[in-house]
């Protein structure tokens, strides 16, 4: 369906320094009059690097917008005009692609480097329910979308969704879930195996705080499938969806259907009278491969329920708990019962993988005289920076004397690494610095297991540092940690051509963010 309405791309384009002082965030909910004036909404994202909770203890670390995952949710009516600012306060290239826009948002809100701001402007003449996610360009949409940069943003139609017309009144409580996947590293990103399944940032968020409401409400969904590779059933347990409209567009309604499917990025709105009390299970019906993961929710049905009117779609956004039980990190090292060490005996071939911006296996211990193989399967490989699936892997870190530094690998590339000397060491891509890897060389047997050592280490004491220390205290012989910019380096060159990337970027770029870092203009978001 086309609107026949004046449609107006306004043009943005990269602003270096935007007055934030004085912006308006007007978050309009759903209206009945089809005479309102339009209006005009500010909203501010930050791109950033953060760590998340994302429940049970589990703390993830990706990038994010405004220090959620899902991103704020936006919600303008048809005719509004928008007014997006992105900024990147990140040491890396980030963007936005929303796809409430029928134009190119790419020329204006696409690769957005460290420290810029750009801005995009256009009228919402499209009513729906759409996604928005990070696009940099290229290989880097992909991933940062793994990585947790992924939103909600809602086009309230100006002709009534048929319930309201029926009812003639607006819903009692309106849902917004934004349903995605968490992913421990980019092997198991590219072969769809996710972690986690989740409704809004949280694994059994609703479980854990369910939603209330009263029988014979009427509740409104604005349901979206924010993937990255999933194809979803939303359903109630004991419910029936009165009326849905795919995409959220009120011309493409159904009826009476026990679930909606959704690949990444469909979206619907779903109407429905509560018929009963009781409560009603919210599920993806792929119980194995999403539902069981944490993607259930819970609609408590009583006649005396306190219910919030609206359910919105933003992660949690607490502060990261100081010691997960389990840290997630897809491209960095997460802790090591889900990265888990491989140990190769001499002999074995090692092959390391580039594979959605992470090594795979994340940690290696090899013999001494052992030779590593880095294989670039990241297929994207055009484009550079950010934006490209080009990998190196550079040691940064060692507390052996071993210094290596690969040349950058296209796709199918690979180049071999001899380590001879025992130790630790710790490397990154020069490309993309937050991708890290570890390789243990040992000499003669390996004096233990290291898969049993680590994932069985006690709960609540998987920090990476608690990790690392583990790590290292077991290591023959070894010395006090060194950074690679206090030792002699044998393989150096490549790196120094590339900018030294170590002091760019540091290590700890993931880490907690000051204070003095929060986004003034955030909350306008929430
Ligand atoms: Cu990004």
């Amino acid at each position: 369906m086309k609107r026949i309405m004046t449609r107006k791309v306004i043009v943005g384009g990269i602003a270096g320094l935007v007055v934030l002082a004085g912006a308006l965030l007007i978050t309009a909910m759903g209206t009945t009059e089809t005479t309102r004036a339009a209006e005009h909404h500010t909203f501010y994202l930050e791109t950033r690097s953060d760590t998340l909770n994302i429940g049970d203890g589990i703390t993830f670390e990706g990038f994010t917008f405004n220090e959620t995952m899902p991103g704020p949710q936006m919600v303008v009516n048809q005719g509004d005009t928008v007014e997006l600012i992105v900024e990147n306060t990140d040491s890396v290239a980030h963007g936005l692609s929303i796809h409430a826009v029928d134009g190119q948002t790419s020329n204006y809100l696409g690769n957005i480097e460290s420290g810029e701001t750009a801005r995009l402007e256009f009228t919402a003449d499209d009513p729906g329910v759409f996604m928005y996610h990070c696009a940099p360009g290229g290989h880097g949409i992909m991933a940062h979308t793994m990585g947790g940069q992924h939103g909600m943003f809602v086009v309230m139609p100006d002709e009534p969704y048929q319930m309201e017309q029926e009812l003639g009144r607006e819903p009692d409580v309106e849902i917004f879930i934004v349903q995605h996947e968490v992913y421990k590293d980019g092997r198991d990103f590219f072969d769809g195996k996710a972690q986690y399944v989740m409704f809004n940032g949280e694994t059994f968020r609703y479980v854990k705080d369910p939603i209330q409401v009263r029988p014979d409400d009427y509740i409104r969904f604005y349901y979206l499938n924010n993937g990255p590779n999933m194809t979803s059933t939303f359903h109630a347990v004991g419910g029936i969806w009165d009326y849905i409209y795919y995409g959220g567009v009120p011309a493409n309604k159904m009826e009476g259907t026990q679930s909606v499917v959704s690949g990444p990025t469909d979206s619907y709105v779903i109407e429905w009278i509560v018929p009963d009390e009781g409560p009603f299970t919210l599920v993806t019906h792929a119980f194995g491969t999403q539902a069981i993961k944490g993607a259930v929710g819970v609609i408590e049905s009583s006649y005396d329920a306190e219910r919030d009117e609206v359910i919105r779609s933003e992660g949690p956004n607490t502060a990261p708990i100081d010691n997960p039980k389990r840290h997630i990190a897809p491209f960095g090292l997460g802790s090591s019962d889900v990265d888990r060490p491989a140990l190769f005996r001499r002999g074995d071939d090692i092959v390391i993988e580039m594979v959605g911006n992470s090594f795979v296996p994340k940690r290696a211990h090899v013999p001494a005289g052992a030779t590593v193989t880095f294989q670039n399967e990241d297929v994207f490989d055009m484009l550079e920076g950010e934006l490209t699936g080009k990998h190196d892997a550079v040691v940064v870190e060692a507390d052996g004397n071993e210094r290596f530094a690969t040349e950058l690998l296209d796709h199918a590339e690979r180049e071999s690494v001899t380590f001879t000397e025992p130790g630790t060491y710790e490397y990154i891509c020069s490309i993309h610095p937050y991708m890290r890897g570890e390789i243990v060389v040992y000499e003669g047997e390996p004096n233990l297991n290291p898969s049993a050592e680590l994932s069985g280490m006690a709960p609540n004491s998987g920090s990476i540092d608690q990790v690392g220390a583990q790590l290292a205290s077991f290591v023959p012989a070894a010395p006090s940690l060194q950074t690679l910019t206090e030792a002699p380096m044998s393989h150096g060159e490549a790196v120094e051509a590339r900018g030294d990337m170590r002091e760019m970027f540091g290590y700890d770029r993931f880490g907690p963010v000051a204070d003095d870092m929060v986004f003034e203009g955030r909350e306008f978001c929430h």
